[in-house]
């Protein structure tokens, strides 16, 4: 049953409230391995649930266009207080909708339509927001992409040193959605000075892993870093654009006004919550433990012959190619939802197959970690990863729904936020 109950939402909407029911127990019945997803506490649900969403208080704290913000206020300067003190730095802006218009207002603060922005190719691992093609800030800016080098599945430095001394960009985006390895914040730093660039660290991935201690810091390297609240950092569906004192104003005008409305005052409780969560001792300890666990799962993965981009993960992520396995990362990922184990779909460096049919699957290990689960359990999941991508291929439903059942036994005995089991 969901935690809190849905009481009211049973008896008023049966039928929606039979969905929220529906993806409690999908939530708790599966292994989700999708990196960029986790669970919430149930004290982040209940702030994200609460009346703040009836709210409207455009503007900032102490400078708003609607009355009535005397806990509006001191919620939003909380949770702005709570990141500035976690990441260590001077300015925190909470009310970027999500990680999208986060990275939206970096532009619109820093740069001019037309031109030159740089960012990592989407299908490399880095973001649509990063300038790629089909996305606002590939059309409106003139984009220049760089990309890992084919043989090491790492970020080419020389390449991006190159590119930026042609191409002279007025921002530099680094991070992404599918890097398994560590990002060298200096060495970005180093060549955004050189070419006079804003340098924008987009860590929505690694956020928590950041704050946990478990991956550097790019604090006193980039101008401004974006990240979402939802994905390693195990907060509502939000961001924050965090930076030093020079970049604050410019980086505040273009989120309000400049691009948004009213800021969702629940989903600023809800960071604010996760942000005071994020600050325990036991939150390092999940975050540390988030990426022994992606370790042990790459190890396992890799002795049973599975190709890893990159030959493994230095952080929460893994990005598996399939084309040794004889199989297309979709089918898999679906396949693999079949046997309770989900995943998703993605491009790999230099992939020939279409975005949308691409070679490999993205694993992460942020929910099981929050489930409770340790490295011991890890063979077992590549176990069952080996056998259902081998049933994809040989069309063996039967153990597709074995599997799913011994996943469903083993997370039985790993409490899920959120949910209370029946
Ligand atoms: N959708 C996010 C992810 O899954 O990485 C990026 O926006």
């Amino acid at each position: 049953m969901h935690t809190p109950p849905l009481r009211n939402l049973a008896t008023e909407d049966p039928e929606l409230a039979q969905l929220i029911e529906g993806e409690a127990q999908r939530q708790h019945d599966k292994l989700r391995l999708i990196p960029s997803e986790n669970y919430v506490s149930t004290a982040v649900l209940e702030a994200t649930g609460s009346v703040l969403t009836n709210k409207y208080s455009e503007g900032y704290t102490g400078k708003r266009y609607y009355e009535g913000q005397q806990f509006i206020d001191p919620v939003e300067t909380l949770a702005a207080r709570r990141a500035e003190q976690l990441f260590g730095v001077a300015h925190a802006n909470v009310q970027p909708y999500s990680g999208s218009p986060a990275n939206l207002a970096v532009y619109l603060a820093f740069a001019q339509p037309g031109d030159p922005v740089m960012g990592m190719a989407l299908p490399m691992g880095g973001h649509l927001t990063h300038g790629w093609s089909v996305s606002a800030t590939g059309k409106w800016f003139r984009p220049v992409r760089y990309s890992v080098r084919r043989e090491t599945g790492l970020v080419d430095m020389d390449e991006v040193r190159s590119l930026a001394l042609a191409e002279r960009p007025k921002i530099i985006f680094c991070g992404g959605t599918a890097i398994p390895r560590t990002i060298d914040f200096p060495a970005f730093a180093e060549i955004a000075r050189e070419v006079g660039a804003v340098l924008a660290a987009d860590i929505a991935h690694i956020a928590g892993l950041i704050a946990g201690g478990a991956h550097p810091s790019p604090v006193g390297h980039a101008d401004v870093i974006t990240t979402t609240t939802h994905k390693t950092l195990r907060g509502p569906r939000g961001a924050m654009i965090l930076s030093d004192e020079a970049h604050a104003s410019a980086v505040d005008k273009a989120v309000f006004p400049g691009l948004q409305g009213g800021p969702h005052n629940h989903t600023t409780a809800g960071i604010a919550v996760a942000l005071h969560e994020a600050a325990q001792p036991e939150f390092a300890t999940y975050a540390h433990q988030v990426v022994a666990n992606a370790k042990a799962l790459a190890t396992a993965l890799g002795e049973r012959g599975f190709d890893l981009v990159s030959g493994g993960t230095d952080n929460h992520l893994i990005l598996v190619d399939l084309t040794s396995k004889g199989i297309g990362g979709k089918p898999a990922a679906q396949a693999l939802d079949r046997a309770g184990i989900e995943t998703n779909y993605n491009t790999v460096p230099y992939d020939t197959r279409k975005p949308f049919d691409p070679s490999g699957v993205r694993l992460g290990t942020p929910a099981l970690t929050t489930r409770g689960l340790g490295e011991q359990s890890m063979p077992q999941v590549a176990a069952w990863i080996d056998e259902a991508v081998g049933a994809a291929v040989k069309e063996d439903e039967a153990t597709l729904a074995r599997i799913a059942g011994e996943v469903r036994d083993l997370l039985a005995g790993y409490p899920m936020p959120g949910f209370a089991a029946a």
